[in-house]
């Protein structure tokens, strides 16, 4: 019993590893390895829940999916009173917000860019329509950068975790220049111990 974290090479679990360094919550590693041909998660994954993608969390046999709910019940068991903000305040409507966008809406550009990119040529008249969307979305992400570097008032939350995964991806792209926010508030993550820690435990992740 205790936590499992199913974890895939460079992948959205990387953010729950770090998550889970940052609360201090001992938890232990599953790693599984993309194809190196079709970049998909290998099929072990399936064995643990039908989907076959990462991350999975494990806590007490429970297997929880989707980034989102495992960031929010770890931020809710173990942040004792930090990670989240405080019910009822505006910051928590924010918050709530903040953590269906990272998932809901600006994976979609960000995914779209990479399967229609694959098309080359015949993905052409689709390029404007995501160029444009991905401005948005990433602008939009640039924009609500507080000056403290987090998305919701000062301090990290569970939001600034997964909002670290479309920034990442941004930067990784070379969007830097254009979202240098984002570039600096991704730059504050990798230098934290406590994401050291969890890249010294997964391997490399993403050319760290
Ligand atoms: N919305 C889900 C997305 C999960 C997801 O697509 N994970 C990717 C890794 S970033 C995956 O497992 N891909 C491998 C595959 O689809 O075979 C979440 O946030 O947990």
């Amino acid at each position: 019993m205790g936590i499992i974290v199913h974890h895939l090479n460079n992948s959205r679990s990387q953010r729950v590893v770090w998550l889970l360094e940052e609360l201090g919550v001992p938890y232990e590693i599953r790693s599984y390895s993309r194809d190196p041909v079709t970049n998909l998660a290998p099929p072990e994954l399936k064995a643990v829940h039908p989907l076959g993608k990462s991350p999975l969390l494990d806590i007490d046999g429970r297997v929880i999916e989707e980034s989102g709910a495992i960031v929010q019940v770890l931020c809710e068991r173990y942040g004792n009173g930090a990670w989240l903000p405080a019910a009822g305040t505006d910051d928590a409507l924010r918050h709530l917000e903040l953590m269906h966008f990272a998932e809901g809406s600006a994976m979609t550009p960000i995914l779209l860019n990479l399967y229609v990119g694959r098309l080359g040529d015949a993905g052409a008249p689709l390029q404007p329509r995501i160029r444009e969307q991905l401005a948005s979305h990433l602008g939009y992400l640039e924009s609500i950068l507080r000056p403290s570097g987090h998305f919701v008032g000062d301090d990290w939350t569970g939001a600034d975790v997964m909002l670290s995964f479309p920034a990442e991806i941004a930067v990784m792209q070379g969007g830097g220049p254009t979202w240098p926010k984002l570039a600096a508030f991704v730059a504050s993550i990798h230098a934290r111990p406590a994401w050291q820690r969890a890249r010294a435990k997964t391997g490399p992740y993403y050319g760290t």
